[in-house]
């Protein structure tokens, strides 16, 4: 006898009862999922199709665009139009915010449709990520650049790896597999390990000279305690780390030999990344800080491509260096 697994929809459809809620966020994720079944479905034929490769442009962080930037980007947008649920949404390809249902719409999206732009040439994982926040409904139109403590949730999915994790506000992070018939299943919970066994490091060692002298020593004295591992794809590294404990950074670029190069305020951006893995964080017990050893989720953005340096997972890992932070 085949087995049943608890679908995706079925587990939402029951949370939105449980907590009285309405059937709008449930249409609104309807369409993120079967947008990231079509990112998943161009990805892997991609190779054949000329997809990893670039798309000869620059965005508007002055990145180079691969093509499956744009086609991720356009899936996206297309779904979550369609849904007739969205006031507007910030997209990483995108330099302004893209207007969509206006005061019709319910909630703000902000999505990197995929991330983690180096893998993409060899088919490596990649990540859409997003978040999402409500607009106000009692009182007047409020503004667009929310907290990442304002969102009621934020998820990604690992491409190619059939996996989709979400988080709830005040409900949990949740992770389901896709099927044979393509459905997302088996709701499991995710909680970050509280065992140092497993614990990681990930971060880009390649970088580690540039990083302010505390964060330097911070490295030192901690590294050998634990294993160390880097994707590259923060959706990715984030997806292991979920699992097995540790933490994720990418500090700010302070001692660059090339200074133009230094990237003081960050490289990763705040409403789209940051914001998303720090927001998922905390529904799994983990914890997220800036540089300035300051919690993400209270960090308000001041533009859309606003960038942060981050440093995300267990809490015991991200307090010792929130500690070394908050003193430079
Ligand atoms: P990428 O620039 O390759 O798109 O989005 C930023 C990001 O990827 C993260 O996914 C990833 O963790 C990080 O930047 C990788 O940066 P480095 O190549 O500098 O390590």
């Amino acid at each position: 006898m085949v087995e049943l697994e608890q679908t995706f929809l079925n587990f939402l459809l029951r949370h939105q009862e449980r907590h009285n809620r309405t059937y709008h966020f449930i249409i609104l994720m309807d369409a993120i999922t079967n947008a990231a079944k079509l990112i998943e479905h161009y990805y892997v034929t991609g190779a054949l199709k000329g997809n990893w490769l670039g798309a000869d442009t620059v965005n508007v962080q002055g990145e180079s665009v691969m093509r499956m930037d744009r086609i991720a980007n356009d899936i996206v947008t297309h779904h979550l139009r369609s849904t007739g649920r969205v006031i507007s949404a910030v997209s990483e390809e995108n330099e302004e915010r893209i207007e969509m249902s206006g005061d019709d719409g319910r909630y703000f999206v902000y999505f990197d449709p995929l991330d983690g732009s180096s893998n993409i040439a060899h088919g490596l994982p990649v990540g859409f990520m997003f978040g999402i926040a409500k607009r106000n409904l009692k009182g007047p139109e409020d503004h667009h650049l929310r907290t990442g403590k304002e969102f009621i949730a934020a998820g990604m999915f690992v491409i190619p790896t059939g996996t989709f994790t979400l988080a709830l506000r005040e409900a949990g992070t949740w992770r389901f597999h896709v099927n044979e018939t393509g459905t997302f299943v088996k709701p499991t919970r995710m909680m970050l390990p509280e065992a140092t066994k497993t614990w990681e490091l990930s971060f880009n060692a390649g970088n580690s000279s540039t990083f302010a002298p505390s964060v330097q020593t911070w490295i030192a004295e901690n590294q050998q305690r634990q294993a160390f591992r880097y994707l590259g794809a923060l959706a990715g590294d984030f997806h292991r780390l979920l699992a097995n404990g540790g933490m994720f950074m990418y500090p700010a670029i302070v001692a660059h030999p090339d200074p133009k190069k230094n990237r003081p305020e960050g490289k990763l951006r705040l409403l789209y990344e940051a914001a998303v893995v720090a927001f998922m964080a905390r529904e799994a017990g983990g914890a997220a800080v800036d540089e300035h050893g300051q919690p993400i989720l209270e960090v308000q953005p001041q533009t859309l491509h606003h960038r942060t340096a981050l440093y995300v997972g267990s809490p015991p890992l991200v307090e010792s260096i929130a500690r070394v932070l908050q003193r430079h």
